[in-house]
């Protein structure tokens, strides 16, 4: 099929681009633009152009596929050059997603209509990029610096009606965008020439801090703003000339290619192997059970997305503050223009107290205390009450999913479904069949997933899943650095340093010390003492110090802010857990603290591989980036693997297999280092 889809309508040539799936502006639709404009220009006949997207899209941006080859003319530059060269009016008529280059384009014709519903933005440095055409010298000029250092620093999206207020786009149509852009056709109007809004310096300071925080301070987005920053400073032919160096530059790093990782692993993520595609089951009311914390989140969630909600729990005044914290919290969304009005004005929300009316549910989702005789109680109850074929899912971190479902009469309806907390703000959904589990359930949760706009992964039931598995792996190796000689704000540093957000010391005072304590006080007796066990967690908490929450764990807290380093007391339990173990404290290097974390997340990462747990291992670095933090212009661990040097990388595991000793199981970086998707 032809790249592009020519029609002349009135005397204007409509120019409709057709690259499925999102009409990326690939080397065929930037050539057939190319001639058609020769076209228009030359044909005396037409009176100006349209140019559209075909199907659900107006242009997604440039062709991200393309990044990493080299460049084929016409480039992106050159055909918007002759769209402002074109000595008739050009109108871009946008509907569905008007991204990155796509919104470019549409900032070199003369004028822009958008249909209600269209989405716009200039994503680029979520990929590691600066737009690259023109964008950050044609958008200050229509919406002034500041706007557009917001926008474009953080890779903002906003729909028409915003784009409209701020004079990105001209008109705002209900339907037929290319009808009223053909009926609408301007006088000739370059965006290119139009002066720069002049701004108060404040504002323009303010909006560079804000993208700067936004963004981390990472490469692109320092290089966004100072475009941005010369699109007032300089003539717009030398502001354009000035984009395209760091574009360029910033398209070959590193940095880029792990974020291009990322945008295909998290799309890779949601597919599921042949064997499990099946038509997903009707979900519209969705029953929670527990509405604590992660019940509320997950109710929130729900209903956020349009579906019926009841949310139970025995305690019924438990359950009415939840209802009351809900409203509150939808009617906040709506109020910021996150969800529409009716989602907060016609809540779908019903409380219950009693098991019966969990009945109409068509999936129950159990978000009770991490306990396994409560978790079996409470399945127990929805296999009494819930209605047949009604999805019944867990959101357990760790137990099986089949001790769970064996309390059932229908373990082929359990599913795990494992939310991360803010259950309404984090996209991970870790998705995980029983061994019992019908064929068409985990299509049922990867469906709700994506319904929820979160981000589905299978993973196998095995303990802690992919996320946690890994994590406790990275964790307890991080414990073993303790007591070889390095203290917790060292290892904390080092992992920052590297770029997560916060190291695993910090992360477990915030998250709360108790609740690893209880679990490894319930997996003592299992534990084989000839294996590596670091006590200093349990003797924290059994000085009552379970983290933020008691203003002590591995740090301090007054009024709430985290001291810098450990206090006497810690490195007390840290030197005499060191001394029991007979190790004599040596001091870590933070290259050799990111070495050893980072093995072991790889080195249990091929594990997983090999126990197929996870069915691919790009869905690995989706896990950690998305739930655990793990820096995502890395790309994931495992991509970062496939960086390192094949040697280096096992003299890391060497190193962690000695710090753990008994019981240490190795994984083959072989089928990790080079396992495709299946
Ligand atoms: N290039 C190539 N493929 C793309 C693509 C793109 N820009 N955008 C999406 N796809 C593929 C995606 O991989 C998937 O493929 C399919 O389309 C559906 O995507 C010069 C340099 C448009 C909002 O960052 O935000 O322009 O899995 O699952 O949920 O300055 O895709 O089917 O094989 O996401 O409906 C800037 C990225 C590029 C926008 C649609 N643009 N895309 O969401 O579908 S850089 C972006 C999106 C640039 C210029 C610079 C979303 C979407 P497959 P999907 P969706």
């Amino acid at each position: 099929m032809e790249a592009l889809q020519l029609s002349v309508r009135e005397g204007v040539l409509v120019m409709e681009i057709s690259n499925p799936p999102v009409n990326a502006l690939s080397q065929p639709v930037r050539a057939a633009l190319m001639a058609a404009l020769a076209r228009l220009g030359a044909d005396e006949s037409l009176r100006g152009g349209v140019i559209a997207g075909a199907r659900g899209t107006f242009i997604a941006g440039a062709d991200i596929k393309e990044f990493g080859k080299p460049p084929e003319a016409p480039f992106l530059p050159d055909v918007f050059a002759a769209i402002e060269a074109c000595p008739k009016p050009v109108v871009a008529a946008l509907h569905g997603a008007a991204l990155g280059g796509g919104l470019e384009l549409a900032l070199a014709c003369d004028v822009r209509i958008a249909e209600a519903g269209t989405v716009l933005g200039l994503p680029e440095v979520t990929l590691g990029v600066i737009p690259g055409a023109g964008g950050t010298q044609r958008l200050p000029r229509l919406v002034g610096v500041s706007a557009a250092l917001r926008l474009i620093g953080t890779a903002e999206r906003i729909g028409a009606g915003a784009a409209h207020r701020l004079g990105v786009v001209d008109e705002v149509v209900e339907v037929d965008v290319v009808g009223a852009a053909v009926a609408h056709l301007p006088a000739k109007r370059r965006v290119s020439a139009l002066p720069v809004p002049p701004e108060a310096p404040e504002a323009v300071a303010k909006a560079e801090v804000a993208a700067l925080k936004a963004g981390k301070g990472r490469p692109a987005v320092v290089a966004a703003i100072a475009a941005v920053k010369d699109a007032a400073a300089l003539p717009f032919a030398e502001g354009l000339a000035r984009e395209r160096a760091p574009f360029l530059a910033l398209r070959a790093s590193p940095e880029a290619a792990a974020l291009r990782h990322m945008f295909f692993a998290e799309r890779e993520a949601m597919r599921l192997p042949a064997a499990l595609r099946a038509t997903p089951r009707a979900i519209e009311t969705v029953a929670v059970i527990g509405a604590g914390t992660m019940g509320s989140g997950i109710a929130q969630a729900a209903l956020e997305e349009g579906f019926a909600v009841i949310l139970y729990d025995q305690n019924a005044d438990l359950l009415t503050k939840a209802g009351e914290r809900l409203c509150a919290a939808l009617a906040e969304r709506a109020a910021a223009g996150k969800i529409t009005p009716a989602l907060a004005t016609k809540l779908r929300l019903s409380l219950a107290t009693g098991w019966a009316e969990i009945a109409p549910a068509d999936l129950v989702i159990e978000a009770v205390f991490e306990d396994l005789a409560v978790k079996q109680e409470v399945f127990r109850q929805l296999d009494a009450h819930a209605k047949p074929g009604a999805v019944l899912a867990t959101n357990t971190s760790y137990l099986d999913i089949d001790t769970i479902a064996a309390a059932t009469s229908r373990p082929q309806d359990v599913l795990g479904l494992h939310f991360f907390s803010p259950a309404n703000v984090m996209k991970l959904l870790e998705v995980v069949p029983g061994s019992a589990s019908a064929p068409d359930l985990a299509a049922a949760g990867m469906e709700f997933g994506k319904r929820l706009k979160k981000l589905p992964v299978l993973c196998g039931n095995a303990f802690g899943f992919i996320g946690n598995r890994i994590y406790n792996a990275y964790r307890t190796q991080c414990e073993f650095m303790l007591e070889d000689g390095a203290w917790p704000e060292e290892v904390d540093a080092a992992l920052e340093a590297f770029g997560f957000a916060m190291g695993p010391f910090a992360v477990a005072d915030l998250s709360g010390l108790d609740i690893a304590w209880r679990m490894r006080a319930a997996q003592a007796a299992r534990r084989d003492p000839r294996t590596r066990y670091v006590p200093v967690l349990d003797e924290l908490c059994a000085q009552g110090r379970f983290g933020r929450k008691s203003g002590a764990g591995y740090y301090t807290y007054a009024a709430g802010k985290r001291s810098a380093g450990s206090d006497a007391t810690v490195r007390g339990i840290i030197a005499a857990a060191s001394a029991a173990r007979g190790v004599s404290r040596h001091p870590l290097a933070p290259e050799d603290i990111q070495r050893r974390a980072l093995a072991a997340m790889v080195n249990e990462a091929a594990l997983l591989l090999a126990d197929g747990v996870a069915q691919r291992a790009s869905d690995i670095d989706v896990v950690l980036v998305q739930g655990y933090g793990f820096p995502r212009h890395v790309g994931g661990p495992v991509y970062w693997a496939r960086m390192q040097d094949r040697a280096a990388l096992e003299r890391g595991i060497d190193i962690i297999a000695a710090a753990a000793g008994f019981g240490f199981r190795r994984g083959s970086l072989d089928l990790l280092l080079t396992e495709s998707a299946p």
